[in-house]
């Protein structure tokens, strides 16, 4: 029995994990264990050898048991000591710098026009920018025929075989949302609407996704000078100056008439760009009174009815505004540019008193 007490207690005393510990168990106590052989032997003892052999043999077990549990206590404690050596943070460290965001030029250019032309008592509305011809052509007053189609650069949907439905087209202009919102709401009517629209048509100043806002007002006794007093309130609060001067000059669209191109009193000093005063014109806009085909198509009566429509594209207004001289920055994914065009949002503190690169 010592033999017993010692090999056990031995392998107890060696046991480098649960595992191995759990094997020791059922070789020495569990229910087929050496233990429990000797316990069955008690049966062929003398009463007497039973008495000395039996509570013994309990002995062992409880021996054996309690050297099992302290032990295996003993391994959790060396785990966690080793956990704690091992996996430590040091809650000094400072955080890693994180880069911070800031609106778009584009974005705020839009939220800034909207902001202002919501004064003028204008609606905003928003449409689909896959259209169907109709909206984005035909009633704009530009039949399948026009040139204008050819040279809008318009990207057409796919269609599947056989499907000889009308093309579905992702808006050249702005335009369908305007006669969308005439046929909801019917007149009197001010409305403008900004977004993404797309022309096949890549170049230095153009990009095949730009953005544009166009401005509709319809009522029984609208004129063209009602026109130019919002141009002129717009450019002014837009570009943050007291006075402009718009020059008009006869132009041609498919869905004003009559139609006029807006240009800017500036000047351009050492690349420099001063709005309202100097000898240079800039054009900004496009603009003209509803083609009464127009009116009707949206379901607005143009014997009563008559309006002005505008259309100014906001990624010129907003290299205009804030300086930035290249189309670029507004598709690179490279923060530098929009900072180095003085986007000063990019440059705010960060919580440690740094600036985030
Ligand atoms: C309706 C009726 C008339 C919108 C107009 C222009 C003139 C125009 C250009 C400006 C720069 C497009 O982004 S750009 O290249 N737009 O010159 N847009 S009149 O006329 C409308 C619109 C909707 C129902």
């Amino acid at each position: 029995m010592d033999d017993l007490k010692s090999k056990y207690l031995g392998q107890i005393a060696e046991a480098g994990d649960e595992n191995a510990l759990e094997a020791i168990r059922v070789a020495a106590v569990g229910k087929k264990g050496e233990v429990a052989l000797k316990m069955r032997e008690l049966g062929k003892m003398t009463p007497e050898e039973r008495q000395v052999a039996g509570p013994a043999l309990n002995a062992l077990k409880d021996e054996i048991n309690s050297a099992l549990s302290a032990k295996k206590s003993a391994l959790a404690d060396a785990a966690l000591d080793e956990r704690l050596r091992t996996e430590w943070l040091d809650v000094t460290l400072p955080t890693r710098a994180r880069r911070q965001g800031s609106i778009h030029p584009i974005s705020q250019a839009t939220e800034e026009l909207t902001a202002i032309f919501a004064e003028l008592g204008f609606s905003v509305a928003e449409g689909p920018r896959i259209e169907d011809d109709w909206y984005n052509f035909d009633a704009l007053n530009i039949p399948g025929h026009h040139p204008a189609r050819a040279e809008m650069d318009t990207f057409y949907m796919h269609r599947a075989e056989g499907d000889n439905r009308p093309p579905h087209v992702l808006r050249t202009h702005t335009s369908p949302v305007q006669i969308r919102s005439m046929e909801k709401q019917g007149a009197p009517i001010r409305v403008i609407c900004p977004g993404g629209v797309y022309r096949a048509d890549y170049d230095q100043t153009h990009t095949p996704m730009f953005h544009q806002v166009e401005g509709l007002a319809i009522d029984k006794d609208i004129s063209m000078a009602n026109l130019k007093w919002v141009l002129e309130e717009f450019v002014k609060a837009f570009f943050e100056v007291d006075d402009v001067e718009l020059r008009f000059r006869a132009s041609h669209f498919p869905f004003t008439e009559p139609s006029a191109e807006v240009d800017i009193r500036c000047s351009w000093d050492n690349g420099q760009l001063k709005i309202g005063e100097g000898d240079d014109w800039m054009e900004i806009l496009g603009s003209g009174m509803v083609h009464p085909k127009v009116i009707a198509a949206g379901g607005i009566d143009p014997e009563v009815y008559q309006g002005f429509a505008f259309g100014i594209g906001i990624d010129r207004l907003a290299m205009l505004k804030y300086g930035i001289p290249d189309l670029r920055a507004f598709f690179d994914s490279d923060l530098r540019w929009l900072r180095h065009y003085g986007f000063a949002a990019l440059d705010m503190p960060n919580l440690h008193g740094g600036l985030s690169r």
